[in-house]
This record gives C-alpha cells, sequence and structure tokens, in this order.
C-alpha cells in the first residue's frame, strides 16, 4: 500500500494551529536563552535513522512468538514497510539488510523499488550465529573464531558474500556481530580465539573497497553465557585499530552490562576518531530489544550530548556514523513501535542540541557541579516535541505518524494484502 500526500496534508492540517503556538512559544524563549532555533530544526530534519529489515516482523522470545499480522513475507514486502515508515515520518530513509535472510533475487528491481520508496541502503549484516539449511560445517562452536580453519573459512567467505551483495545495492559499510564466545570455564582460549578472530576479520578487511567500512560490534553475553570473544569496547576497539583506518567500532545500546557509563565509552571512541555506527534501543536489563527511550531517557540524552561533541570535533570525525535502529520484540505493532523509536532518538538529539556548551565548559572550568548539572538538566527537561513537529511539516512528514498509521489503519490493510499468518524471513 502507499500512504497518499494528501492525506498527510490533511491529517497535519488539524493539527497546525495548536502546534503554531507551541513552536512560537519556544522559539520565544530559546531566542532569549540566545539559541538558534531555526539552526536546530534544519538539524532534526537531516537526521536519518535506518531501519533494519529484521525488526518490521514481530520478534520472538525462545519461549514464543506472537505475530501481529500483515507482516512482510520477503525482501521487497520489507522495503515498502520502511517505505511506509518514511512517508509517515521522513526520517527513516535507509533500510539494513541481513544476509542470508535479505539476498535480493534481482538488484535492479531492488534498487529501483527502493529508489521509488526514497530509501538508501545502509550496512549489510552477516550471520553467522545460526546454521543455514544444507550448512555441512556448524558453528555451534564458533564462526571467526573457531577452532577449525574450514569453519573459520566458511564464515569468512560469508562475510565476503555480503560485502559482494552490499556493493551490488550500493551500501557503504558491513556490520559484524559474533556470536562466539564460550558457556564454560576453560571451554575455550581467550587468546588463540581473538588471535584466530583477528585473523579471520583481517581477510574480511582485505576484501573491502576503498570507500567501505567495516564495523565491529560487541557484546558481553548471550547467546554464550560465559565469554563472548568480542565483549566490549576495548577488544572492539582493539580489533578495529589493528584492522586499519576503515575499521570502526559500533555502540550496540543493550550491548552493555548494566550501570555501564555508555555516553563515556561515546566520548573516549569518537575522541579517537574510531566510533563507526549507532545500534539504537533500549532496556531495563541488558539485550532486551526494548523501544528506544522507553525506560533510560535521560541516559539517551546524555548519549547524543556526547555524539554532538564529537560531531563537532572536525579533527577527528571525519565520516557520518551509520545510526540504526537495532530492536525488535514481541509484542507492539512493529511499525508503531519503530514511528517511536524514531521520534525518541530526534527528542534525545534535539534536547541535546539545547545544551548551553559554552556555559557548561565555563560551569565545568570551575568546578560549579551544582550549575553543570543544572544546565544539562535544563536543556534535558524542555519540551521540544513541536520541535520535532517542525521538523515533520517542513518535510513533508505527518504531524502524529502513530495517529495517522492509526487513522489509515495501515495495519488492517497489510493484513487483507498479506495475510494474517506471515512470516518475515529470518524471523
Ligand atoms: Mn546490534
Amino acid at each position: 500500500m502507499k500512504i497518499e500526500s494528501s492525506a498527510i496534508t490533511d491529517h497535519n492540517q488539524d493539527f497546525y494551529s495548536s502546534h503554531k503556538t507551541e513552536i512560537d512559544f519556544l522559539n520565544k524563549k530559546m531566542d532569549t536563552k540566545g539559541f538558534d532555533l531555526e539552526g536546530i530544526i534544519k538539524k532534526v530534519i537531516d537526521f536519518n535513522v535506518a531501519i533494519p529489515s529484521w525488526a518490521l516482523g514481530t520478534g520472538g522470545t525462545r519461549f514464543g512468538r506472537f505475530p501481529t499480522g500483515g507482516e512482510p513475507r520477503n525482501l521487497e514486502e520489507k522495503i515498502e514497510d520502511v517505505g511506509l515508515l518514511h512517508a509517515l515520518n521522513k526520517s527513516s530513509g535507509a533500510i539494513s539488510l541481513h544476509i542470508p535472510w535479505d539476498i535480493p533475487e534481482n538488484y535492479d528491481n531492488i534498487k529501483s523499488l527502493a529508489s521509488n520508496l526514497d530509501l538508501k541502503f545502509d550496512a549489510v549484516n552477516s550471520n553467522t550465529f545460526q546454521d543455514q539449511e544444507n550448512q555441512t560445517l556448524s558453528y555451534k562452536y564458533g564462526s571467526l573464531s573457531h577452532t577449525k580453519k574450514q569453519v573459520r573459512q566458511l564464515a569468512i567467505d560469508h562475510n565476503k558474500e555480503v560485502i559482494d551483495h552490499g556493493i551490488q545495492l550500493g551500501s557503504k559499510s558491513i556490520t559484524v556481530w559474533l556470536s562466539d564466545g564460550s558457556n564454560f570455564p576453560g571451554q575455550q582460549n581467550f587468546r588463540k580465539a581473538l588471535m584466530r578472530t583477528l585473523d579471520s576479520l583481517l581477510e574480511i578487511y582485505d576484501h573491502l573497497p576503498n570507500d567501505w567500512k567495516v564495523l565491529v560490534e560487541y557484546k558481553p553475553f548471550e547467546p554464550n553465557f560465559y565469554s563472548t570473544v568480542i565483549p566490549d569496547w576495548g577488544t572492539s576497539l582493539l580489533l578495529a585499530s589493528k584492522l586499519g583506518n576503515k575499521a570502526f567500532s559500533l555502540v550496540d545500546l543493550g550491548h552493555h552490562l548494566p550501570n555501564t557509563n555508555i555516553e563515556q565509552i561515546v566520548a573516549t571512541l569518537m575522541l579517537e576518531g574510531k566510533l563507526g555506527g549507532f545500534h539504537f534501543n533500549d532496556s531495563k536489563f541488558a539485550d532486551d530489544d526494548l523501544t528506544v527511550g522507553v525506560i533510560k531517557p535521560y541516559q539517551l540524552f546524555l548519549i547524543f550530548n556526547e555524539l554532538i561533541y564529537g560531531m563537532e570535533d572536525k579533527a577527528n570525525y571525519t565520516q557520518p556514523l551509520s545510526w540504526m535502529i537495532d530492536a525488535s520484540h514481541n509484542v507492539k505493532d512493529p511499525l508503531e513501535d519503530l514511528i517511536q523509536s524514531v521520534e525518541a532518538i530526534k527528542i534525545a538529539y534535539a534536547q541535546a542540541l539545547l545544551v548551553d556548551r559554552q556555559k557548561l565548559e565555563e560551569a565545568r572550568e570551575t568546578n560549579d557541579v551544582v550549575l553543570a548539572q543544572n544546565i544539562l538538566q535544563d536543556a534535558f527537561r524542555t519540551d521540544v516535541r513541536s520541535i520535532i513537529s517542525e521538523a515533520r511539516i517542513r518535510m513533508g512528514a505527518a504531524c502524529n505518524p502513530v495517529g495517522l498509521f492509526r487513522s489509515l489503519k495501515i495495519r488492517d490493510q497489510l493484513i487483507k494484502e498479506r495475510g494474517l499468518k506471515t512470516i518475515a524471513t529470518g524471523l
């Protein structure tokens, strides 16, 4: 299905007068504080977040799965769903594919479908955390770190193949997340496993085109519960540094132990010019795949505060980060959930743009702890939703995307088109 632009215009008309009151009020307030609201609106407009193909279907847990209905059955329908999202919010203009779940049958058809919906292809993702049908060697005991050379070679070749698919589609990066690790003390030689992983990554790195990046993702536990080969940002940075200047670390918010100071990790990686990508989600405990900003919005704001420092540091920020949502959980309509996630990201970004950095720096230099805290919280407690709405209106997106999604009965239409019992590839 397609959303007509007239549906969006009509929808926005209903919001316009109340929105105008709110944005005018905020504009006056920010003006007296010396902020350029216009510049902030432009930055919010320019901020796009890629949607992963696996977030378009209802996620499951190891206990079960409760599909929503009308879920995309193939790559074409996944792209159509991202097209719907992008039509509603004009901020989800890229899709991130997962190979082998999303191997295109015809590159040209897939590319023209995407470009008709104003979508690009973000990072491609490899998968060596499960065995594929007819796979003769198993990843049960690891992939790029496996003790057997033949298994490592299978995983290396797979990653090269993922890069080749990405080249055809116009992607510029590959994200490597390994589930490799061990479940029991003694099972794995840490040193050998890390060295084997580096050797494997070097082979993959050699296959990268010049204008490509490899993003090395880390995770402290799960599916392995004693150790993972790339558990933390230190190991990721170590590997990325050894690989070369086309290799970067990728921070996934859910891939940290509780209470980790993620904003400090962001600050350090960006100072080193080694942060390449970002996966947004939220969690109460670990990799919970919850909607961005639903549990820890202040942390998200603090992370954006550091991301802005990083992006403004022109000497070390030489190429744009890959921004992506990485979440897939099991009770909401996946499209409504993604709309909420993109909104939460933009809110945190806009709030962080309202930090008075000069005053904050002065407070820090004079060790005025109270003032420093107040400056940050003053920005965090500003209601910036009218900025997000203003950005949406200017881009031709819906003022209230979830509201329009519901009033147009998009899920009902998708169920009518695709059926109630549909399962996306890979889920
Ligand atoms: Mn991730």
